[in-house]
């Protein structure tokens, strides 16, 4: 058995090194222009000062966060930080964001963020929210789609190499979060070697409220000790349900590569959340202690607060007959993906080469019919040709993930054969292929997990690109190429690179976005305690060997500018209100010698970083962001007594202290 499977195993790496290196290829890249209609310039052109038709949100994968971009013209507008600290922003550096980062762990200044998902009302994107997991130390974020700031993170207890998530159900209902790594749960020290039977694998479903969109664990489900690694919710007839992709059912715990790949098929775990939910209503489930972060951004106050949570409802699926299924699904599946009707559940093969497409309303009679195929752990296995609508045999190598337009046809990508293709779900037919430059990963058409995508663009997102961009060192780009998929050839119009390791994106029209931008935050609505409204109320003072400076700045000074009384060893907080109620007139400011990053403040915001003298001196800060004509001007002093020295704390503004003349 374990020889056939290395030799397979070895034939797909040849097949890796073929593709990817054959002489061929890149000759293919060159004459690929040749291949390019003549109008595909025209089609990605937006004149200087016209807008996008599009919004697509890229992940940034091992870089932790979400870039956004414009399409059809590539351009990248802001990379919003979500789990990684990011200096330019101040996000995880200043006081108030700190706490975002904050997890079981500590604070956790790092993620790998993969799957972008945007909120839905009735089926189709609604452009209120976009939410992210993090793979590493699991969680989920949400990012208000008004202001492009990650404005909550919650983490998942049980969960670890959080994967499967994090896709919304239709109408915002849930947002899931599944385990690739099946672990103890609740964790506990043990042998590895007694994996078999004594891991789970956590299946988490979290509450979205309706109108914030705060976040909020139901329940989890405790499921077998499989691998889980992709998901997607049932839409339309099949709303209620969700799909996951399980690989390593042979629960190994080494030497995956071999080891996880002996079954000729794994599954595809089908739940029934709205069933659970009723079960949950009626009791089911257990309360068991947990402990998991839950942080929530106020954009009143300006601050982030970071909770923990201490349990989590947990529900075995013994707990819930007849909500939970398997299906037969070829060997390690990757992608799971469900079409705009919510008829065909896909399996990706990856290690198959070969498409399973399951119906639903087949797998609906066999449930009824309990047309079943034995157990796993008492959850029963429907009979695979009792459920599959067919099987799309050869149609590319390495298949990973699948997206649909309207018109009934899916995009597939193929990772070894570096190609996308079309192909018509009903007819199982194939339409259309086209290379990608090079091992594309996951591809999105702009509410491609919907019951409605925009389907003019389609993005691939590409692992490999060596020889497309010039040379930056041994680390190359990755790359997003964005085809027209409007007519029955698919069209290849632009390459540009990305951020990080783009996994997946979300896109959606503009119109759906950006009249509703987040343009300042009123000064009159800011609740921060330090915030000021007036230059008058700024000032000093001294708690201690803390200091707390109350700062504002406009165009283009800061008050007060002139700082005396402070002293080494003590703890300064400049907590810095930008007083400006315009539009696009953030101000930035940092301190020489500080241990953290500048502060980038938009108006109207207060915003606070530290700052501990290390020498006595007098010692300038500045405005960080070119402002105005005065921008150079926008400065001040701090003088840095000794220790002990008897200076007395001062703030002035040209000589005055700021609001004395009123008094
Ligand atoms: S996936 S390895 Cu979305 Cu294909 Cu993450
Ligand atoms: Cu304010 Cu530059």
């Amino acid at each position: 058995m374990k020889t056939i499977f290395k030799s397979i195993f070895l034939f797909v790496l040849s097949t890796i090194f073929v593709v990817s290196c054959a002489p061929s290829e890149k000759k293919g890249s060159k004459s690929n222009k040749g291949a390019l209609a003549g109008n595909a310039a025209e089609k990605v052109y937006v004149a200087p000062g016209e807008h996008d038709s599009h919004y697509a949100f890229l992940s940034g994968g091992f870089s932790g966060q979400l870039a956004v971009y414009g399409l059809p013209s590539g351009r990248l507008f802001k990379v919003i930080p979500v789990f990684s600290q990011d200096p330019e922003k101040a996000y995880g550096y200043s006081e108030e964001t700190k706490p975002m980062l904050m997890t079981s762990h500590g604070f956790v200044p790092w993620g790998d963020s993969h799957h972008p998902d945007i909120s839905q009302t009735k089926g189709s994107v609604d452009g209120r929210w976009i939410f992210i997991n993090e793979n590493n130390t699991p969680r989920i974020a949400r990012i208000s789609l008004e202001t492009f700031e990650t404005e909550e993170i919650i983490e998942i207890p049980n969960s670890a190499g959080n994967h499967p998530s994090s896709y919304v159900t239709e109408n915002s209902e849930y947002i899931v979060a599944g385990t690739r790594f099946s672990v103890p749960f609740p964790q506990r020290d043990m042998s590895i070697n007694d994996m078999k039977g004594n891991f789970k694998g956590a299946m988490t479903f979290i509450k979205i409220d309706p109108d914030h969109g705060h976040m909020d664990i139901a329940f989890q489900l405790r499921m077998p000790g499989f691998s889980y690694d992709l998901s997607h919710p049932g839409r339309g007839k099949s709303h209620g349900w969700f799909f996951f992709t399980t690989y390593n059912t042979e629960e190994a715990n080494s030497l995956m590569e071999v080891n996880a790949s002996q079954n000729d098929k794994d599954f595809i775990a089908a739940i029934n959340w709205k069933k659970i939910e009723e079960y949950v209503k009626n009791g089911a489930g257990k309360k068991m202690p947990a402990k998991y972060a839950h942080n929530v951004w106020d954009d009143n106050k300006h601050t982030a607060t970071h909770t923990m949570k201490k349990e989590v409802l947990v529900i075995d699926p013994k707990d819930v007959p007849g909500a939970i299924y398997f299906l037969p699904t070829a060997k390690s599946p990757h992608g799971c993906d469900v079409d705009p009707t919510g008829e065909y559940i896909i399996g990706n093969g990856k290690l198959a080469a070969q498409m399973t497409i399951h119906s639903f309303t087949k797998m609906i009679k066999a449930i009824e019919d309990k047309a079943f195929d034995g157990d796993a752990y008492g959850i029963p296995i429907l009979k695979f040709d009792a459920v599959n609508y067919g099987i799309l045999p050869n149609p590319g190598l390495g298949p990973l993930h699948t997206e649909f337009d309207t018109r009934g046809n899916a995009y597939t990508t193929f990772f070894i054969s570096s190609e996308v293709v079309k192909w018509n779900v009903k007819d199982l037919k194939v339409l259309d292929r086209h290379k990608v430059y090079y091992s594309v990963g996951h591809l999105m058409i702009p509410g491609g997990n919907s019951r409605t995508p925009d389907d003019k663009y389609l993005v691939a997102m590409n692992k490999i690109t060596k020889d497309r961009y010039l040379p930056t060192g041994p680390e190359v780009c990755q790359s997003a190429q964005l085809f027209d998929i409007s007519g029955e050839k698919m069209e290849l119009l632009l390459d540009f690179p990305t951020i990080g390791e783009p996994h997946y994106a979300a896109g959606i029209a503009a119109e759906m976005i950006k009249n509703k931008t987040k343009k300042i935050y009123k000064l009159t609505e800011n609740t921060h305690p330090y915030a000021v409204k007036n230059e008058a109320e700024t000032k000093v003072v001294r708690k201690g060997n803390e200091v707390h400076i109350s700062m504002s700045m406009i165009r283009s000074h800061f008050s007060p500018d002139n700082i005396e009384g402070v002293k080494v060893g003590d703890k300064v907080f400049f907590h810095v209100t930008n007083l400006e109620q315009d539009y696009d007139v953030p101000h930035g400011i940092s301190m020489i010698g500080a241990n953290t990053s500048e502060l980038l403040i938009m108006p109207g915001r207060t915003t606070t970083f530290t700052w501990e003298p290390k020498e006595v001196g007098v010692w300038p800060f500045y405005c960080t962001d070119f402002c105005s004509a005065l921008h150079q001007e926008m400065q001040g002093y701090i003088r840095v007594s000794p220790k002990g020295s008897n200076v007395p704390i001062s703030f002035t503004l040209d000589g005055d202290i700021p609001g004395e003349e009123e008094e």
